[in-house]
Parts: structure tokens; C-alpha cells; sequence
């Protein structure tokens, strides 16, 4: 069952605010000791609201100094402030200035929601509720209101002031301190409003609109660090011409700055007009950023930058509504890598996160619907059900509607709810109302938890012509929702026939057939073709057009024949993984595969390396069995990781070892002498050759423990030098040490990005001893435990990259971790509580790994004084 507590929050009890406020005037007043925060905020009654309606701003460690009503201070029996709130007792009917002054603490602000200090900087993150923390106010989506803001600090150690919108005026204030005053004449809610005080460099740009309005750009980061954010500058503005080409939204602004910072909760904050950033999605430069840096920066940029017009422009009118902005925003930033880049690629590529982040999340104990109904605390509803599985939504819909459907929506929806902070509801009307269609049992999706399982079955009858298909889906029930409804779902297919090309038929029935998408909408459906004059392989699900898990029940025979023939990128891939997968879990369930079947797999990959029409990033992914996790997941319960470790192991050799030549020639006609671009083609190269190192030195190639070596020695970017020390690594390799001991001294040392990699790849290491390696680590009095990078890259690669070591039989795993999170709560409990999602995976493990797993929970359990973040995360693994 799922949790309830006296801070539980429902949907069903949302409600208007009796009051809201109009303006809002903030004079900051920045010190090295604390900040003085002067508020006015101009308020007036909502419609309906009774003389006498105390007025309730939300606040949280506010030290409240004086509090006053159009410039009459107001007496102790006028208001009351405690811990989370400031009442006003009985506030005028009609509009007034509240004046209040609090005093708060950045430099102690170690949890980095409200106003913090990064490095020397002072920054803010105030989504979701962080905003209370800077003053007391309504700090809910749905109150839209203008801000001015006037930042006076010391000269010298925060030369730029910076906040949304507008500079209307600087200049010196005496003592050693100047000002700056920003207004944004856009209506907005709280949680995006940002400011930024410090001494950072920067770089410029401009980008033009397409009404011919000049936008200034820049990016503000850490003196010495210019030259690398220039692939974020370029990132930029191709987001911005690309959200005018794709979805006719221009930039609205005369400025639109980025700033980078060191110490940051989550990727990236949209704040209007002053986007900050985690400095790991900022920086890059070829020696130490990765082509998967290269690509998270490009991504993050353009989510940011389209979020001023899903998520700034058009708001949520509460946080259960988060995927409004989350889901169609992650969609947008898909739509434009894909644009930009190779579209198979990325979809193979989104669909791999979304099994291996959001599958689990919807089959454990932590599963909840993209618009949940209930939460008690929002911060943990940053998920990748709501980001990605709430991108998928909004795809589906526009694989239903088509392109010019999808887009009279998304046009319908800027214009009718612009400056609105709104619903779901909302979104899907503008839809339904622009192609005339219902949108009534499509919205399940939204509602419903679970990843639907999508069975087919089929049959050829020869003498009619005739072929049929069963389909007929099914979602497993998941906490609080014992009852599941059958989904829309589209799903792209096509009918291959024996030549390879797509066979057309005669007549349909029994089912929703449009050209070639079935629309199924039952819990089950027989769908018979006429005309079929041969028995075809159907290819279903192409492009991954529905979030669910299928079981195909196709011959491996016809999965190979799918990897040679569909015309659908998409399928290729999905049937070499579905052929792997076969045979691991098979050979896992006790059936060892055969010679025959692996050899006619090691031959299906043979043939990808070889072929010269598939491009070589696709070739990259396609050359993969499916990950630990994945196997796990699809074999469901009573979970080894250790056997499914060997297996996969003794697979990966079983299939590879064979094209050992191959893959060397292959690899030696990859390399390149070319300086480092990060274009696709580019990125696609080394992704191909740097899977083949690392192929080779999995399947124990001859030689490839040396080739390893050579390419870490010899790289000439981080790309082709971390991609080999994780094949050494992951492998275990005899040079492993001393390669992981080279970086940590050469590379790592000096600087925090670097070592996060290295941070990451130690604790990724399938091998005993990297728990102590990690408490090493841990114990170092230089190691920063209030910063979220390091800490997530330690913690959360050992959690979720290290299956064996942190789910340990012995359960050592499980207590370090669980120690760590009790440790970390005090300190970030956002971090802390994300840490312990890795958890999730326990109730699908083996009896005795169970048991360990509830030990630890438990024993976290009665520390007491947990955050509400870790608290509930802990009260949900555990219900
Ligand atoms: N809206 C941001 C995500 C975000 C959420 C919370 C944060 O701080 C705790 C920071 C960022 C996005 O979607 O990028
Ligand atoms: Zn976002």
C-alpha cells in the first residue's frame, strides 16, 4: 500500500489560493556573514474570499525580522511565523503592499535549495519549493507575478549581479558595494526565479530572431573556464533557430544568460531568462569531456531553452501537473537532437535509458503514474517516470495525430493557455479540440502506473491467404492501484515478407488498422489480414511507439531475419537485443544455448560490423548484448545478479571471441588522425571503434588487454581514453590498477569533472574490494561530501552500474549504502534520497539478498530524524 501521512498532499484537494500576489519587489542585501532580504509584495483577494481569510505564505529557516502592511508595521497579534509558514491574521480586502524583512544563511545552506553559495558564488535554486527559503510567500506554480530585483554585495567578491529578465539600472552603493536592479516584465511563479552574485567570467554571443529581434547571450562561469563553454554557446543558438523552424516559438527576451556553477542538485534550472547550470553540462573541451558530455550538454541547453515556452510561458497550476512542462519538454529536446543528429540513434538510444531508468522505476516499489495523485515530497518526483516516460506520452500522441495533427495542438495550446499556469486537462483538450478527436481513454496513460506488457501470438493460414495476429496487453498492478484499464497504444508495424521487403494486404479486420500504425485500445484484439500471400514476419512496434514490454514470441530464426531485413532502424537493433536476451536468460533459467543458436548470432553481428549501409553509430549499439540490469528485469524475480553476471560474461565470449579479426580490423581501420569535432559522424566513429575495444577486451581477444593500454596511453581526447580504461576496468584486466591509478594521478587529480569519472569507474568495478576502495574514498578528509557531483557519481554508479558488488549476498553492499544515505541526509537529503532509489531493485531479488536488502532498510529505518526526502523514499521501498 502506499503511504500516508499527515503530509500527504492530494491533487483532489487542490484549491485556489484565497490571495494572490500581483508584484513582487525584492531588495537583496548580500554579505559574507548572511543576506538581508527586504520583500513588498503587492497582494489582493481572489474573487470570493471572505473578510477575516488569514493570509498563509509559505516560508522554511526564514529568520523573520520585521513584518509590515502598506508601511505600517503590523503588531505581534497581527501575524503569527513558525517553522514553514507566516499568517497574517486578517489581511485588508482589498489590493496592499506586504513589506517583510528576513535575514538568511547561504554559506550554511549545504541542502542547495533557496539561496546557496557555490564556490565563492551566491546562487539560487528555488524549483520546487526553494523560493520559501529566500522569503515568506505563496510559493505554489499557479501564483504568477512580476518581479524587480535589487542585489547590492560587495564589490569585489561578487562583481556580476545577476537575476531574471531586464537590467534597468547598477551602480555604486558605498562601502565597498555596488547594486543592480532586474526587472522581468513577465508574469512568473516562483520557482523560477533565480539570482546570481560572484566573480565569473564569461562569453557572448548573440543570436537574432527570426522577427529580426537581437538577443543578447552569455554564459557566466568560473574565471579560466571561458573557452570551455563555447559548445554550449553553439548548443544555444541552434536551440533557439530550431524552436523557431520546428514549433514557431521565438525568444521573448532581450537577454538570455546561462550560468555555470559547481555545486547542483539536479542538470540544469530554466529559470526565465537566467538559466543556471550544473557546470558538468556546461563545460567541454576535447581533453576532458567525453562525446556523452558533449551530447548531455547539447541535450540540457536546448531542455532549458525550450522550457520558456513549456514551463515558463505556460506553467503548471501545480506540482502534480510536473509533466506538463517535464514530459513535453524532454519530448521537444528529443525531437531536436533527432533533428540535429541521427533519429534512429537517438530513438535506440532514449529507448535504452527509458528501460533502464523508468522501467524499474514502473515495476517496483517506487512506481507512480507521469501525473501522480498524491505525494509527500515533490523534490522526489523528479523521476524518470516524469520526464521520460512523460516525453513518451506526449511522442504517442503525436504518432496518433500525426505531424501537422500534433502540431495544430501544440499551436492551439501556446495560443489559448499562454501566461496560464495549467493542467493536463488543459493539454489534452487543445488536442481532442484541433483534430476533433477523444483523448478521454488516451489520458489513462497519465493516470495509470506500470509498464503495460504487450503479448502477440499469430498464425498463417495458407489456403485462405489469410494472416492474424493476437494481441493483447496487460499492467501488473503497482502500489495504490490494484486495478489496471487497457491503454491506448500505437503500434507502428509492418508485414515483412520472405524477400525482405514489406508485403501489403487486401483487407483488415477485427481491429484498428490505420495504414501502419494498429491502434489498440482493448485489453485484447485478433486482427486478421486478407491477401497475405505468403506468411510474413511482422515487425511491430517500430520506432518504439509505445512505452511497453513485448513478448514477441518470434523464432530466433525470424528475430535474425528482422535484424537483416526490417527496413525500421529501430527493429534491427531491438532484434539482435531480443536474440541476446533469448539466450541469456535461458541459459540463466538452466537451458544453455546452443552452439548453433550463439553462432548464428555471432554471425548476425558479423554482418553488422561488415554491412556499408548501416551507419557506424547504429553499428555501435547494435553491437551489444543487453546490459546486467536488463536481464535481470526481464527474468523478474528471485534474481542472482552474480549468475547473471557469468552468464552475460560467458555469452558476450561465446558470441564475440568468434569475429575476433574482425573487430581488430575493424578497430585499426577506425582510428583517425583527425582533431576531435563532436559532429555525428564523427561521435558515431569513435562510439563504433571504442564498443570494439571494448568488445574485444570482454570476450578476451588476443592482444586486446594491450590494445587497451596503447589507446589510454595514446588518446588524444577523454572520449578514447576513458573508453578504455572502462574496458580495462569493467574487465578487470590485468593493467586495471595501475590504468585506474594513472588517472586518478595524471587526469583526475586537478580537476572535479575529470574526477568524477574516475569516481564513477572505481565504483563501477565488478570486483570485491571496491566497497573498502570506496570508503577510501569516502574517508578522505579533501573528498567534498557537500558536493552533489562527486557524491552522485560514486554512489549512484555503485548502485546502479555495480549490480553484483551492491547487491552483495553478504549484504555489505546494502549496509554501506545505507550508512552513506544516513550520513549524506544531514548534509543534501536530496541527494540522500536518491541515492536510496537504487534500492528499488530489492524485492526482485533471491531470498537471501532480500533479506539483507530489508536488514539495511530497516536498520535506516530506526536512525530517526530522517529528511522528509529520505524518509519517504524509505517508507515506500519498505510498504
Ligand atoms: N526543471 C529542471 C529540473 C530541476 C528540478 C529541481 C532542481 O533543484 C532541486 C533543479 C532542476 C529541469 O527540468 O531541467
Ligand atoms: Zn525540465
Amino acid at each position: 500500500m502506499r503511504t500516508e501521512t499527515e503530509q500527504t498532499i492530494y491533487l483532489k484537494d487542490y484549491a485556489v489560493s484565497p490571495y494572490r500576489i500581483v508584484s513582487a519587489d525584492l531588495d537583496f542585501k548580500i554579505t559574507e556573514a548572511d543576506t538581508r532580504v527586504r520583500a513588498q509584495l503587492t497582494i489582493e483577494p481572489n474573487p470570493g474570499t471572505a473578510a477575516g481569510t488569514p493570509l498563509v505564505l509559505d516560508g522554511d529557516e526564514l529568520a523573520l525580522g520585521s513584518v509590515a502592511i502598506d508601511g505600517a508595521p503590523l503588531v505581534q497579534s497581527a501575524y503569527a511565523a513558525d517553522a514553514t509558514s507566516l499568517t497574517i491574521v486578517e489581511p485588508p480586502l482589498r489590493r496592499f503592499v506586504l513589506e517583510t524583512e528576513v535575514t538568511i544563511k547561504p554559506a550554511g545552506n549545504t541542502k542547495l535549495m533557496g539561496l546557496y553559495r557555490s564556490g565563492g558564488t551566491w546562487c539560487t535554486q528555488c524549483e520546487a519549493e526553494g523560493f520559501r527559503r529566500i522569503t515568506y510567500y505563496l510559493d505554489r506554480p499557479d501564483n504568477l507575478a512580476v518581479f524587480k530585483v535589487r542585489i547590492t554585495a560587495p564589490q569585489a567578491v561578487a562583481p556580476v549581479l545577476l537575476s531574471n529578465g531586464n537590467l534597468i539600472e547598477q551602480g555604486d552603493a558605498g562601502d565597498g558595494m555596488h547594486f543592480a536592479v532586474w526587472e522581468d516584465p513577465f508574469p512568473k511563479p516562483s520557482y523560477l526565479f533565480a539570482l546570481v552574485a560572484g566573480d565569473l567570467g564569461s562569453i557572448t554571443d548573440s543570436f537574432t530572431t527570426a522577427s529580426g529581434r537581437k538577443v543578447d547571450l552569455a554564459i557566466y562561469c568560473t574565471h579560466g573556464k571561458e573557452d570551455q563553454c563555447l559548445w554550449a554557446m553553439d548548443s544555444l543558438k541552434r536551440s533557439m533557430a530550431w524552436d523557431e523552424r520546428r514549433f514557431g516559438r521565438e525568444y521573448d527576451l532581450d537577454i538570455f544568460n546561462i550560468v555555470a556553477v559547481s555545486d547542483f542538485n539536479f542538470g540544469a534550472m530554466e529559470n526565465k531568462g537566467l538559466n543556471i547550470f550544473n557546470d558538468k553540462l556546461v563545460f567541454a573541451q576535447p581533453e576532458t569531456a567525453t562525446d556523452a558530455d558533449y551530447d548531455g550538454i547539447e541535450r540540457v541547453i536546448a531542455h532549458e531553452y525550450f522550457h520558456n515556452w513549456t514551463g515558463n510561458r505556460i506553467t503548471c497550476r501545480d506540482w502534480f501537473q510536473l509533466c506538463l512542462k517535464e514530459g513535453l519538454t524532454v519530448y521537444r529536446d528529443q525531437e531536436f537532437t533527432s533533428d540535429e543528429r541521427s533519429r534512429p540513434v537517438k530513438r535506440i538510444s532514449d529507448v535504452v535509458t527509458l528501460r533502464a531508468a523508468q522501467f524499474p522505476e514502473d515495476g517496483g516499489p517506487l512506481a507512480h503514474p507521469a501525473r501522480p495523485s498524491q505525494y509527500d515530497e515533490i523534490n522526489n518526483f523528479y523521476t524518470a517516470t516524469v520526464y521520460n516516460k512523460g516525453a513518451e506520452i506526449v511522442r504517442m500522441l503525436a504518432t496518433l495525430l500525426g505531424e501537422a495533427g500534433f502540431r495544430k495542438g501544440m499551436d492551439l495550446y501556446f495560443e489559448r493557455h499562454d501566461g496560464e499556469a495549467t493542467t493536463i486537462e488543459a493539454f489534452l483538450a487543445v488536442f481532442a479540440e484541433a483534430n476533433d478527436v477523444d483523448l478521454e481513454q488516451f489520458k489513462t496513460w497519465y493516470l495509470q502506473a506500470g509498464t503495460p506488457r504487450l503479448s502477440v501470438s499469430d498464425s498463417y493460414d495458407a489456403a485462405s491467404q489469410t494472416y492474424t495476429l493476437n494481441l493483447k496487453q496487460e499492467t501488473q498492478p503497482t502500489p495504490g492501484q490494484p486495478e489496471k484499464s487497457a491503454l491506448v497504444l500505437p503500434i507502428k508495424f509492418a508485414l515483412i515478407g520472405p524477400n525482405g521487403s514489406e508485403m501489403s494486404w487486401t483487407g483488415v479486420t477485427g481491429g484498428d488498422v490505420r495504414q501502419d500504425m494498429i491502434v489498440l485500445d482493448a485489453a485484447s484484439a485478433t486482427i486478421t489480414f486478407s491477401g497475405v500471400p505468403s506468411k510474413p514476419v511482422p515487425s511491430l512496434l517500430r520506432e518504439f511507439s509505445a512505452p511497453v514490454s513485448m513478448d514477441s514470441a518470434l523464432s530466433q530464426a525470424d528475430q535474425l531475419f528482422l535484424a537483416q531485413h526490417d527496413s525500421d532502424p529501430f527493429n534491427r537493433w531491438q532484434a539482435l537485443q531480443d536474440v541476446g536476451m533469448g539466450l541469456a536468460v535461458a541459459a540463466i533459467d538452466g537451458t544453455p544455448w546452443s552452439d548453433a543458436s550463439v553462432k548464428a548470432l555471432s554471425q548476425a553481428m558479423a554482418e553488422t560490423l561488415a554491412s556499408d549501409t548501416l551507419d557506424d553509430a547504429f553499428k555501435a549499439l547494435a553491437l551489444s548484448l543487453p546490459a546486467e540490469a536488463q536481464i535481470s528485469r526481464t527474468i523478474g524475480k528471485e534474481i542472482d545478479p552474480d549468475r547473471v553476471h557469468k552468464v552475460r560474461k560467458e555469452l558476450l565470449k561465446a558470441v564475440f571471441a568468434p569475429l575476433a579479426l574482425e573487430m581488430l580490423n575493424a578497430y585499426l581501420a577506425l582510428s583517425s588522425e583527425a582533431p576531435y569535432a563532436p559532429d555525428a559522424a564523427s561521435t558515431g566513429r569513435r562510439s563504433l571503434r571504442n564498443r570494439l575495444l571494448a568488445l574485444m577486451v570482454a570476450s578476451d581477444c588476443a592482444g586486446a588487454v594491450g590494445l587497451a593500454a596503447q589507446q589510454y596511453a595514446g588518446a588524444r581526447n577523454m572520449t578514447d581514453r576513458l573508453a578504455a580504461l572502462s574496458a580495462s576496468t569493467l574487465a578487470w584486466t590485468p593493467d586495471a590498477a595501475k590504468l585506474l591509478g594513472d588517472f586518478h594521478a595524471n587526469f583526475a587529480a586537478n580537476d572535479p569533472l575529470v574526477l568524477d569519472k574516475w569516481l564513477a569507474v572505481t565504483a563501477s568495478v565488478p570486483e570485491d574490494g571496491v566497497i573498502e576502495r570506496i570508503q577510501a574514498v569516502l574517508a578522505d578528509p579533501g573528498f567534498p561530501k557537500t558536493n552533489p557531483n562527486r557524491l552522485r557519481s560514486l554512489m549512484g554508479s555503485f548502485t546502479l552500474n555495480n549490480p553484483t558488488q551492491f547487491a552483495r549476498a553478504d549484504g555489505a553492499g546494502f549496509r554501506f549504502v545505507a550508512d552513506f544515505v544516513a550520513e549524506v541526509d544531514k548534509i543534501n537529503p536530496q541527494v540522500a534520497a536518491r541515492v536510496l532509489t537504487g534500492f528499488r531493485i530489492w524485492p526482485m531479488l533471491d531470498q537471501s539478498r532480500r533479506d539483507a536488502a530489508k536488514v539495511a532498510l530497516g536498520g535506516l529505518q530506526t536512525k530517526g530524524s530522517l529528511s522528509r526526502n529520505t524518509a519517504d523514499i524509505l517508507a515506500r521501498m519498505l510498504a
